[in-house]
């Protein structure tokens, strides 16, 4: 018999039929409504597969499926999940690291060079025809500029590595020090002050929440400009519209939010930033090895071999 698998949204389609012919995929997209189908199957169901962008996996979830014994997370970030209860009772968690790295630190790049170089703007001042009456207000050179990254991960040292390409110094901070050829900065405050790009690539969760404050953002100064592609709880969103409206800080590059996919209304009409909808792995390429990593853990867990890319618990 094939066993139960609770999904939150589906895998693009080739690893969607993976998913569909190896288990019994209760999809919650499809489910007028989801809390009854959890009830209605809360003891056969063994797996959940989880992504970042709907309902977290919480203790009240993980506590009411008695069988559960794995969660398969799609997206590297896990912070929608409660690990300690995930432990509490016993279940793997698994993510999809890796695989989404190079089009992640892209999207960091991407962004950069929009908000700095005013690309979005650019595109729109030759559709609109503006062209004609003038020429479009000059923008802001990236190359001889600091690069500060916040995280020095796959990801984060996957920016560095493009964002020196365009011939800027970088800096980070991190948890430690790290064997890297870049200055490193135990004080964010200091770091803020000595770039011209802050970068976000650290984890979500609770040590990172409103790691950027106004205090910070005014560190970043009326020149500098930010870029998150982590998540949008390491910013205080207030402190940032207001740092925007202030011009405290030049500009900024925006993947993630607080609350996705609801984005400030004030910030939508602002023309110092570049706004994405938390697109970073969002490429067929990308989202088909997630997938299929995904397939490949539940698969390994199942078999009794070792995940591919276990989440360490919390002890
Ligand atoms: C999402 C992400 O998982 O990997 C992550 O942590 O935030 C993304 O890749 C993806 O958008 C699916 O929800």
């Amino acid at each position: 018999m094939r066993r139960t698998i609770l999904a939150f949204q589906p895998l693009l389609d080739n690893e969607m039929r993976q998913l569909d012919r190896e288990y019994n995929v209760l999809k919650l997209w499809e489910a007028n409504d989801p809390v009854s189908l959890i009830k209605k199957n809360a003891n056969d169901i063994q797996a959940i597969l989880s992504t970042y962008n709907s309902s977290g996996v919480s203790d009240r979830l993980i506590s009411a499926l008695p069988n559960l014994e794995i969660i398969a997370q799609f997206g590297v970030g896990y912070d929608n999940i409660d690990l300690q209860a995930a432990e509490k009772h016993g279940v793997a968690v698994t993510n999809t690291p890796n695989v989404l790295t190079d089009d992640t630190a892209d999207v960091a790049l991407f962004l950069m060079l929009n908000v700095a170089r005013r690309a979005v703007e650019a595109d729109m001042f030759v559709r609109v025809g503006r062209w004609h009456s003038g020429s479009m207000p000059l923008s802001t050179s990236i190359s001889g500029k600091t690069v500060g990254i916040v995280g020095l991960g796959k990801i984060g040292r996957a920016i560095a590595m493009r964002a020196q390409a365009f011939n800027t110094r970088i800096i980070y901070t991190s948890r430690s020090k790290k064997d890297v050829p870049y200055t490193y900065y135990d004080d964010l405050g200091k770091m803020a002050q000595d770039c011209n790009f802050l970068i976000l690539a650290c984890a979500g969760g609770k040590e990172t929440k409103n790691l950027i404050t106004y205090n910070i953002l005014k560190k970043l100064g009326s020149k500098g400009y930010l870029i998150n592609i982590s998540r949008g709880s390491v910013v205080n969103e207030e402190d940032l519209l207001i740092a925007l409206r202030n011009q405290a800080i030049a500009g900024a590059g925006l993947d993630v939010f607080a609350d996705e996919p609801n984005v400030p209304e004030e910030m939508i009409k602002m023309d110092n930033v570049v706004l994405s909808p938390h697109v970073g792995s969002a490429t067929i390429e990308t989202r088909s090895k997630m997938g299929q990593l995904v397939l490949d853990n539940l698969k390994a867990y199942f078999d009794g071999k070792p995940l591919l890319s276990p989440v360490r618990l919390v002890s």
